[in-house]
């Protein structure tokens, strides 16, 4: 928390005008072109060709209370590593609706258009994230009275108007997510959709996703489901249920918030294997595992090592599932990390230092995507 208000209060002392436009990325390979950075020495450089390797891109949410000017598109060194590294990007809170739908009848699409603008530049697919859940909804939405006809006629258009105006653009959506809590029951009080219509609303959710584009993958994702247990088995339960009814659901997503307090989660891959015996696509969506570090201190040499095991570990399980087919990092560098700001004396949780150097964890996954495909350094 310490180092990150530092990196705040110094960015914006030496950030008096803020560029608004995206750099122009050219169309061609851009990989070899961000400086310093060789296209050789990268994650997707090394990835194998069936599985992506995603971060999400800063912007909105906790962003939005920092001293700095949102990372995308203002960071120039930051564009440069997300371009350079990632197969896959994923808005950190652009497409959620607070930010998105601000008010009943205004949509704000600049900074997710700019994002699929830069990721169609740099050849990226792109997760989509979210459309249903608890959070980060608007106030005009949450305390608004509305009818069950109402709200029902406003998540469909949010659909249709989100999901269409990216169609063809957007690999995978998480359409909803954390609907169940951590002992596996649906959250009927917190979550206004649910709530209000009824469980049968998350079947029209997807649907609804699908008649807007046919072609993107349909996801559950939600943290706490990385091990066998009662929130994952709910899904487990869940999806092939929906699917009976006809319901277009692709996937499910682990997001994959780690802690090196609390152990690897290590039938994580047992877990993914489950749900892809049922034909369904998974995802780790949103790594990231944080450590203890109290202010003032930096972390071990022991907590980095043991950080990058976790890394490490995580990616081995989804490589080692058929159909585990993008892996993506809640973020790469920690000077952007929503981590020390929830979470008092816990930080350091990306692959990579405020100056964008690597960390043990980087490398980590480096190694694993290189022996995950042998030789692939030729493309
Ligand atoms: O990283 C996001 C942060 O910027 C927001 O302030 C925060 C608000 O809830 O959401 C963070 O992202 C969350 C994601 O959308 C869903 N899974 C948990 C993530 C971490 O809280």
């Amino acid at each position: 928390m310490k180092v990150y208000q530092s990196i705040a209060a110094a960015v914006l002392a030496s950030a008096m005008i803020f560029p608004t436009a995206v750099p122009a990325f050219a169309a061609q390979d851009q990989r070899s072109q961000a400086p310093g950075i060789q296209k050789q020495d990268t994650l997707r450089w090394v990835a194998p060709q069936d599985l992506k390797i995603g971060t999400a891109v800063a912007g909105g949410g906790h962003h939005e209370t920092q001293g700095y000017p949102a990372p995308f598109p203002n960071d120039k060194e930051y564009l440069r590593h997300l371009a350079a590294e990632f197969d896959s990007v994923s808005p950190e809170n652009q497409l959620k609706w607070e930010f998105v739908h601000p008010a009943r009848d205004a949509y704000r699409f600049a900074e997710m258009d700019a994002i699929v603008q830069f990721a169609q530049e740099n050849k990226q697919v792109v997760r989509g994230h979210t459309l249903f859940w608890h959070s980060q909804n608007p106030a005009w939405l949450e305390q608004g009275n509305f009818s069950k006809d109402e709200l029902r006629a406003i998540l469909k258009e949010h659909i249709q108007t989100v999901v269409g105006r990216y169609a063809g653009k957007i690999q995978q959506w998480d359409v909803a997510n954390e609907i169940f809590d951590d002992s596996g029951k649906l959250r009927t009080t917190d979550n206004i959709w649910i709530r209000e219509l009824g469980p049968e609303i998350i079947g029209d959710a997807f649907r609804w996703a699908h008649e807007a584009d046919p072609q993107a993958k349909l996801f559950f994702n939600d943290y706490n489901v990385e091990s066998l247990n009662a929130k994952s088995d709910a899904y487990l339960d869940l999806i092939p249920k929906l699917q009976a009814q006809g319901v277009p659901v692709d996937g499910f997503a682990v997001q994959g918030h780690l802690s090196t307090q609390y152990g690897f989660p290590a039938d994580l891959q047992a877990n993914l294997q489950r749900f892809d015996d049922l034909g369904l696509e998974t995802a780790i969506t949103e790594i990231d595992v944080r450590m203890r570090v109290p202010a003032g201190t930096q972390p071990t040499a022991a907590q980095l090592a043991e950080q990058a095991s976790y890394y490490q570990r995580a990616l081995q399980a989804c490589v080692n599932v058929d159909e585990c087919n993008s892996f993506t990092i809640w973020g790469f560098t920690d000077k952007y990390s929503w981590v020390p700001v929830f979470f008092a004396n816990e930080g350091e949780a990306t692959v990579m230092w405020n100056d964008f150097t690597r960390k043990p964890a980087y490398y980590a996954l480096q190694d694993t995507l290189e022996q995950a495909s042998p030789g692939r350094g030729n493309r």
